[in-house]
Parts: structure tokens; C-alpha cells; sequence
């Protein structure tokens, strides 16, 4: 079990005490435990296995130990499970609501009954809400102006979850004697920033092998669905998983096939017609006649088509750049040489800056930004001018220490509310990279925005825009911004664009990344790690990038220091 899972397990209870309405303290303590198992390095199920003393890690007494031996030990939380059948599943989907946090929550629960998402809608339709003690007609409007969006978010998990689930499983089910091949595929193997089911293609000449093997697995809850072929499980976690055993001469046309998108296939099968073919998951056929099915690449290659990589199957423009002769070579993890979006404990890090240079270089970066916040953010005790210019200080004088590692001076610089900057000019005219980034008041309307954002491009410090519209991937809608003028100006200004890597965010998206591209635009996929751990969700920034067709030249941190400091406007 992997620590992120265990902290899950500890938010989740977190929730449910605060939705029960628990003590405080307690709730709070299974909090802090959720956030320093996520930014332990160490894997906590091998620690535990190895009898290590848990209580020795920050915030973890001799209770909270006893719980994480139960969760590896049995996959499973007691307590939680517990409280999950007495606070329903669709009452937790209501925290996905943007201004919504469990103590809302329990109010709908306690007093309203109300115990799914359509319930609270009819209920904030009915104007009950608002007769709530503590809630008033402008929290109501803001629940209906978000619940739809919480509501098709709610079917679905982020890609980092989906990806964990599937790795277990692929890589438990590829060690079976029998079972020849095991993998992801459908959104996950899109590396969509959400899936809403997951999907895993194991070649063996007895189904009954893997399908036996998943019923047991201690990530599956119960068996759905069972045919001879294709298994459905729901994992304890909740969510859904298809598993289709094919024969190994099928293996290519079934992971073409399972892959997906639907969109993608139809023009895949289309054109196999075309060539007077037919295409499913079992082959390519002319008449009775298979003529591919093996590999993927044989299945493309049948009906004239390179083959073409996972992230790009949307039918977006893969079919004129294959046509055309010109698929991208997408960037991939081992491209990137810098991360320059992080934190350390001069903010809301968890790590100092030397650990975080540490982590970094143990990871075969070869050069960081430490990029704190600037002061609006009080919550995540953000610097003022004084104290920037101090933590600099100390930044260059561990880059005098550490070797192998460049560090740049950075700063994660609020644009207010009011479209100007945190900090004064000639403060930012002293970092080595400056990230402009609105993190409050993301509802105001589209001008003011735009606005703000402006302000950030034309400075003549900014280097870059981080995680352009504050989005929160299936929790809060981005600020209201015209992408298209805001990429302009930044083409214009010499501004670069941010992937925000992490799961929660991938912000730029897909189709905004595309466009950044078409513009010129370099892109730097970030981290934003607030710990050692945090590092971790580059391959998903990476999968954002490469569903957004970017190469290795497109991505700016892809290049040796020295080289990406040129296309920075300011040097
Ligand atoms: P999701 O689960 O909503 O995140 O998206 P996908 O793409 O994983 O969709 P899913 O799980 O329904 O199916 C996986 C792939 O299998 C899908 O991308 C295409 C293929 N597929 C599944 N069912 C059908 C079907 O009834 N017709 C066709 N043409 N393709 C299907
Ligand atoms: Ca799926
Ligand atoms: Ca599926």
C-alpha cells in the first residue's frame, strides 16, 4: 500500500469525524498524520513490515501507529468503515463543492437530512438552504452555480489514483505463472486528468487465472459482473474496473481496442473499411482472414497508420499529423533537467532548502527554483520583502554548499485582487525567476481577471504565469480567463506558461497546453512539491504535456540551464 493511500484513508476519517461531528483536536490530529504520511520519502507499509517504530515520525503517537499497522495490515480502517456506513457516500461528494467544507456538509447532513448531491440541488432550489442558521441566499446561489460541476466530477478519480490502483494490480497480476502480459488501459493509458473507470487487458490462454486473482486482490471489494472474458470488480476505494483476458495473438487489437477514446476508434475503424477491412478487439480481418492483432503497432500499420501514442487517441489532430507524416515525439519524464516550482518550510513547505536541493538532485535534476509565496497568502505564512531577501540569502548560501544542483532565487509571486503585484518591482527585479499566480479572489469577472493577469504579463520581471486559472480538477471551477488573449500577451511579453504537475491541478489543461504551443510559447512543467515527496507528480504533469502534443524542444525545462535562462525575458 502506498503512503498517498494511507493518507487518504486519514483524510477520509478526518471528514467523516467532522461531518459526525467529532472533537476538533482529534480531527485535526488525523489531519496532520494524513500530511506527514504523504511527505514521508519511506514507504510506510515496509517500514511497518519491518518492524520500525512509527511513533518516531512527526505528529505520529502510539494510536495512530497501532492504525497505520491495521491499514497495511488488512487494507482496511475499521473505524472508517464504520463511519462509511453511517455517513453515505453521496454526503462526502458534497465536499466537492468549492466553498463547501465538512462543517457545511454537516449541516446538510444533521439537520436536512440530505445525503447526495441531486438532494442538496432540489434543496438549494427550494430555498432551504438559506434558512439555515449561518448560511444566507449568496452561499446558496454559489452551491447551485457549482453543484453540477461536483456532480459529473464526483463519478470520477484523478488520474493519480487511477494510476496507483492500476499499477498494483497490473504489476500483481503480470506475476501470475500463466498470465503472459498485464496492462492499463482506456483513460488511465490516455493519462486523462480524470477517469471514470478503470480498465486492465492481461493476455493468458486461462482467464480464470487472472479473474480468480482480482476477485481475491485486497484492493477489490466484490465482484460485479463475471463472464468468461471480462470481469467487473469495485475496488474498496469505490471505484470500477474492467478486466478483459484476450488470447496473446489479440493482445495489440484488444489494447487498441480498450484504449480507446471511442472517437479516436471510430475513425480507426472507418478507415479500416475504407481498405475494405474490419477492425475489433480481436484483429484486424480481411473477410475471415486475421492479418494483424499481435501488437499495436501491426494493428496501426494494417490500416496505414504509424502508431500513435495513447495520450494523442482523442481524435483531436493525431489522424492529419499522422497523415501528414508529422506525429509529434512527445516529451517524456527523463527530458526534464529543472523543477521550478517549489516550496520549503520559509512558506508552507515541509522541507528546508537544502533537503528540497537534496531531493531534487537525488532525482537527477540538474537545477531547482525555490519558489516561495509571497506574502497575501498569510495562511501559508507567505514572505514579505524582508524576509524574500533573507531566504535568499540562505538559498545562495546552500548553493554554495551543494554541489552537482543549480538553484535559482525564486519567488511564487501573488497578483492581487486589485491587478497589482505582492511585491514591489525592485524587489522582483532581484530574483533569478519569478511565477506570477492568482490564488484569491478567482470569481471575479472575466475583465478584472484578464486584467490582473495583464498585469502580470507586461511586468517586466514575470517570468512565467503558474497554474494559469487556479483551477482545482473536479473541486473548483478555474477563474474566468479569455486563454486565448492571455496566450497572446504572453507570447508577445516573452512569458512563459506553466503545467502545474500536480493531480490536483494540471492546470494549464490539455487543449490550453496545445494552444500555448501553436503560439511559441515555452512551457515548464512544475512540481509545486511542498516536500520531498512531492516530486512524484511530475509524470503527470508530463502526461498533461504530452496530451497537449509537446515535444521535448516545446518544454523549457527540458533544456540545460544555461540555455533555458536565454528564453527567459528578464536576465
Ligand atoms: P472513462 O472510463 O470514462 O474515463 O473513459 P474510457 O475511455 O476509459 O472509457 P471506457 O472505460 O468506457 O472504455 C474503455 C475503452 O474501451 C474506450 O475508450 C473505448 C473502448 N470501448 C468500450 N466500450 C465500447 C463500446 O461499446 N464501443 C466502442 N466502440 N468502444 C468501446
Ligand atoms: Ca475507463
Ligand atoms: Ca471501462
Amino acid at each position: 500500500m502506498k503512503n498517498d493511500q494511507i493518507a487518504e484513508c486519514f483524510e477520509q476519517l478526518a471528514d467523516l469525524l467532522e461531518i459526525h461531528g467529532a472533537n476538533p483536536f482529534r480531527v485535526r490530529a488525523y489531519r496532520n498524520a494524513a500530511r506527514t504520511i504523504s511527505a514521508t520519502a519511506d514507504s510506510l507499509s515496509e517500514l511497518a513490515a519491518t518492524g520500525f517504530d512509527l511513533t518516531e515520525l512527526p505528529g505520529i503517537g502510539k494510536d495512530l501507529a497501532h492504525q497505520i499497522q491495521e491499514i497495511v495490515s488488512t487494507g482496511e480502517h475499521a473505524q472508517l468503515e464504520e463511519l462509511k456506513t453511517r455517513i453515505p457516500a453521496g454526503v462526502l461528494d458534497m465536499l466537492r463543492i468549492p466553498g463547501v467544507g465538512p462543517k457545511k456538509v454537516s449541516v446538510f447532513f444533521n439537520e436536512l437530512h440530505l445525503t447526495s448531491l441531486p438532494e442538496l440541488k432540489a434543496a438549494a432550489e427550494a430555498g432551504r438552504l438559506a434558512e439555515l442558521r449561518g448560511f444566507g441566499r449568496k452561499t446558496e446561489q454559489s452551491i447551485l452555480q457549482n453543484i453540477d460541476a461536483a456532480t459529473s466530477a464526483a463519478s470520477r478519480i484523478s488520474i493519480a489514483e487511477a494510476m496507483a490502483a492500476c499499477d498494483v494490480i497490473v504489476s500483481d497480476l503480470s506475476r501470475l505463472p500463466g498470465v503472459t502480459q498485464a496492462v492499463a488501459a482506456g483513460s488511465c493509458r490516455r493519462r486523462r486528468e480524470t477517469c471514470g473507470d478503470l480498465d486492465i487487458l492481461a493476455t493468458s490462454d486461462d482467464p480464470s487465472v487472472p479473474m480468480n486473482s482480482l476477485a481475491k486482490h485486497s484492493l477489490v471489494k466484490e465482484v460485479l459482473q463475471q463472464g468468461d472474458t471480462r470481469q467487473r470488480v469495485r475496488l474498496h476505494s469505490g471505484v470500477e474496473m474492467d478486466l478483459r483476458v484476450v488470447p496473446a495473438e489479440s493482445f495489440g487489437a484488444a489494447l487498441q481496442y480498450f484504449t480507446g477514446s471511442r472517437e479516436h476508434n471510430v475513425v480507426v475503424r472507418g478507415r479500416a473499411k475504407e481498405l475494405g477491412l474490419k477492425v475489433n478487439e480481436y484483429g484486424v480481418f480481411r473477410g475471415d482472414l486475421a492479418i494483424a492483432g499481435r501488437t499495436e503497432e501491426d494493428v496501426y500499420a494494417a490500416v496505414g497508420l504509424p502508431w500513435i501514442a495513447p495520450e494523442l487517441r482523442e481524435n483531436r489532430r493525431e489522424f492529419e499529423w499522422a497523415d501528414a507524416g508529422c506525429l509529434p515525439e512527445l516529451v517524456s519524464l527523463e527530458d526534464i533537467q529543472g523543477d521550478l516550482h517549489l516550496h520549503t518550510t520559509a512558506s508552507d513547505g515541509m522541507a528546508g532548502i537544502e533537503e528540497m536541493a537534496l531531493a531534487a538532485k537525488a532525482r537527477n535534476l540538474r537545477y531547482i527554483a525555490i519558489t516561495d509565496h509571497s506574502k497575501r497568502v498569510s495562511m501559508a505564512n507567505g514572505l514579505d520583502s524582508d524576509r524574500l531577501r533573507a531566504h535568499w540569502d540562505h538559498i545562495r548560501e546552500v548553493r554554495d554548499r551543494v554541489s552537482g544542483i543549480q538553484i535559482l532565487c525564486g519567488i511564487e509571486c501573488d497578483i492581487l485582487e486589485d491587478a497589482t503585484l505582492d511585491l514591489p518591482d525592485d524587489v522582483l527585479a532581484e530574483a533569478d525567476w519569478v511565477i506570477a499566480v492568482l490564488h484569491y479572489g478567482l470569481r471575479q469577472p472575466r475583465a478584472q481577471i484578464m486584467k490582473r493577469l495583464m498585469c502580470a504579463v507586461t511586468n517586466p520581471h514575470v517570468d512565467i504565469i503558474g497554474h494559469p486559472t487556479g483551477r482545482l480538477v473536479g473541486r473548483r471551477e478555474g477563474a474566468d480567463v479569455n486563454m486565448l488573449e492571455l496566450l497572446r500577451a504572453a507570447a508577445d511579453n516573452r512569458v512563459m506558461m506553466e503545467i502545474n504537475a500536480h493531480p490536483k491541478r494540471l492546470d494549464l489543461d490539455d487543449i490550453s497546453a496545445a494552444a500555448a504551443k501553436d503560439l511559441g510559447i515555452p512551457i515548464v512543467i512544475s512540481t509545486d512539491s511542498h516536500s520531498v515527496t512531492g516530486f512524484d507528480v511530475l509524470q503527470f504533469g508530463i502526461g498533461q504535456a504530452r496530451r497537449a502534443g509537446l515535444t521535448k524542444d516545446d518544454v523549457a525545462n527540458t533544456k540545460p540551464l544555461k540555455e533555458f535562462l536565454t528564453l527567459l525575458k528578464s536576465d
